[in-house]
């Protein structure tokens, strides 16, 4: 069990496909926030709405997954294997994942990435492209999954089965907290900014959740080896 996280890191990835496809990295983007701005949110003074912390940490880069986006991921996404091409994006080496590392390390330890259905997706992908680069992430890095934790709570919460109280999409869950739809969905800045302002709806319960069950970053498995790895 982790002791009290530091830093919260919200993470997303874009990618060439679903986890059958045996997906590559097109974009990937991490937001720090500190715990302090997630236990005292700020609001807009007219509105009273939630509002993003003040202080974050961004690092957000498109990269060359160097194999075919799906049709779908490309409409999605609006990323194609042209469009990064012609901006010339560099792959996903052992450069990106030193950059991801000295993000971490710069942020009040310890750390927890979070990510929406991260358990089903982003945090074993992220686990395989480090791995096809011989890496890891170092030090005690922790994950919280925040479709699975809001799930949970819900139903601790009630005896009402949370599946019968509708979709814990980000999309759905967005909706049901504001009243509209998050901007730039699959974009991952976009997802990742809509999962914070998700978790700031929840935050006492989610803070709480993470200092007690969030996972171990060195638990996860890959979600496929390199011996998978298909080209284009
Ligand atoms: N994805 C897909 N088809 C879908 C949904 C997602 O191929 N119907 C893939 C491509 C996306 C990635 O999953 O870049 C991450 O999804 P999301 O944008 O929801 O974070
Ligand atoms: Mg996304």
């Amino acid at each position: 069990m982790p002791t009290l996280i530091k830093s919260f890191i919200f993470f997303d990835l874009e990618t060439t496909g679903l986890p059958k496809d045996n997906p590559k990295v097109t974009e990937i983007c991490l937001v720090a926030v500190h715990r302090a701005s997630l236990e005292n949110p700020t609001r807009d003074a007219a509105t009273g709405n939630l509002q993003l912390p003040r202080i974050l940490d961004k690092l957000c880069l498109f990269i060359d997954p160097g194999k075919s986006l799906t049709p779908k991921a490309t409409e999605i996404t609006g990323l194609s294997n042209g469009n990064l091409a012609q901006c010339e994006k560099q792959t996903f080496d052992s450069r990106t994942v030193a950059l991801i590392k000295e993000f971490l390390q710069r942020q009040a330890q310890p750390v927890c990435l979070v990510a929406h259905n991260g358990n089903g997706y982003d945090f074993p992908l992220l686990k395989t492209e480090l791995q096809l680069q011989g890496q890891d992430l170092s030090g005690p890095v922790y994950c919280l999954d925040t479709m699975q934790a809001l799930k949970s709570l819900d139903q601790r919460h009630s005896t009402t089965p949370a599946e019968s109280r509708g979709s814990y999409t980000l999309s759905a869950l967005y909706k049901r907290f504001f009243l509209e739809d998050p901007k730039d969905s699959h974009f991952a800045e976009g997802d990742v900014l809509a999962m914070l302002l998700v978790f700031l709806y929840k935050a006492d319960d989610l803070l709480e959740w993470a200092d007690t069950k969030s996972s171990n970053w060195a638990e996860v498995l890959p979600m496929y080896g390199p011996r998978l790895q298909q080209t284009v």
